[in-house]
């Protein structure tokens, strides 16, 4: 029973969720500003695709037509993709403005957690996650991911975070807003394209099974808020941490340069990054979010079995 004016549920997300079968958040904003088309596209239908191999069914998140989207058409997808960075990132604040003008919006993790949330969905698969960026303690520039995190109750599936942020500090605020950061495999957080960062996480885990039990344990507490889980991305799409960390760096001095600010800046050093880097950087994105979509799968699943 979906009593929220806003939000629509396609059908067989509806249907799996009543019938307490797994089914995995996916993200919009990778779509319209984290790949170029028709990768893009492609990626999101692969992903999907992913999720259904692994036993869940997948329900991409976004805004169109000013409707909040739990499961999206392939032709929703395709429309998302196509107009790129013209779909308005919408990340918490942008909501109201979007839905009240019946505009589309592409969803940031925050985001997506708070439609997943409302629909019932409790597992979420990315590629990474918003966090402080360098200079923060300046700036300012700490993601509304990270505030999600704190409230709302999703576990969130990536590949760690991208070293445009300041790891550290990354993990500092989660620490305070009682966010568990979890390894998946490993006792470091990874750095996306790189399988460790030099930052250690609160847990390891290794199994979908842990992960599901863990995520119990929080809300059967009333602990509110969701889990952090870092995936490292596959030994053989790994890449080289010179070659990755010395694009991130000319990126941020370019950004600073142009005076890029405010939810310009995640998409702006991305897509430098990404340019600095070639196709390289594109494949292991594509890879990493295959893998974090596997692994969802089979939490939402290991979740769902608990539940019953
Ligand atoms: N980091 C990535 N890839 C991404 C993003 C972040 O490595 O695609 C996107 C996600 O949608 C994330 C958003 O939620 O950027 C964070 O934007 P901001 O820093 O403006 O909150
Ligand atoms: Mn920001």
């Amino acid at each position: 029973m979906n009593m929220n004016p806003y939000l629509d549920v396609a059908p067989e997300v509806a249907a799996a969720l009543r019938e307490n079968r797994p089914v995995v958040a996916l993200e919009s904003t990778i779509i319209s500003h984290g790949m170029p088309y028709p990768q893009n596209v492609e990626t999101a239908l692969a992903v999907e695709e992913t999720v259904r191999q692994n036993g869940a069914v997948p329900a991409t998140i976004a805004v169109i037509g000013g409707r909040l989207k739990a499961g999206l058409s392939k032709d929703e997808i395709e429309l998302l993709g196509r107009e790129g960075a013209k779909v308005t990132k919408a990340s918490r604040r942008d909501l109201p403005a979007i839905v009240a003008r019946g505009m589309n919006g592409a969803t940031t993790v925050a985001t997506t957690m708070i439609i997943a949330a409302m629909a019932g969905i409790r597992v979420f698969a990315t590629g990474g996650v918003g966090g402080v960026h360098r200079g923060a303690e300046v700036t300012m520039d700490i993601s509304a991911d990270l505030e999600e995190l704190a409230m709302t109750d999703v576990m969130v599936i990536c590949a760690g975070a991208k070293s445009i942020l300041d790891l550290g500090l990354t993990l500092e605020y989660l620490e305070t807003k009682g966010v568990p950061v979890i390894g998946y495999g490993t006792d470091e957080l990874p750095a996306f394209y790189t399988r460790k960062s030099g930052f250690g996480v609160d847990y390891r885990v290794d199994s979908p099974e842990e992960l599901a039990k863990l995520l119990r344990a929080k809300w059967d507490m009333g602990l509110r808020g969701g889990v952090l889980v870092g995936n490292p991305i596959p030994e053989e799409y790994s890449m080289d941490p010179a070659v990755i960390n010395k694009a991130i760096d000319e990126a941020i001095e370019e950004a600073k340069r142009l005076g890029i600010r405010g939810k310009a800046t995640t998409p702006f050093l991305l897509a430098k990054v990404k340019d600095l880097t070639g196709g390289d950087s594109l494949s292991s994105n594509i890879q990493l979010v295959l893998n974090n979509a596997a692994l969802a799968a089979k939490t939402a699943a290991a979740f769902c079995a608990l539940s019953r």
